[in-house]
């Protein structure tokens, strides 16, 4: 018997939401957001400067979380998961 699953498909899209530390303008989130973008398997990104959050849906066949991370890292911010105990650090700002 054929039952059709509109649920059951190859994509393994997470969404996750990333503490950002170091953010103090709009470049600064634009910074971020291309960063994140430039990230493959990452399909959507959407910084808050205010929240100082990052939510990012990625695939996580593609990427990982630590992947994420370390390309928030390496454009000169902190960062850190939610889901996580780290502290937060901050590495200054794009304006600085
Ligand atoms: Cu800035």
């Amino acid at each position: 018997m054929f039952v059709f699953n509109p649920m059951e498909r190859n994509i393994t899209m997470q969404t996750e939401l990333l503490k950002v530390t170091g953010m103090t303008c709009g470049g600064c989130t634009s910074n971020v957001t291309h960063a994140l973008k430039a990230v493959s398997g990452v399909a959507d990104v959407n910084v808050s400067l205010s929240a100082g959050e990052a939510t990012v849906q990625y695939d996580e066949k593609q990427t990982s979380l630590d992947q994420l991370k370390s390309a928030v890292k390496e454009a000169g911010y902190g960062v850190d998961a939610t889901n996580t105990t780290q502290k937060p650090e901050g590495k200054g700002c794009c304006c600085g």
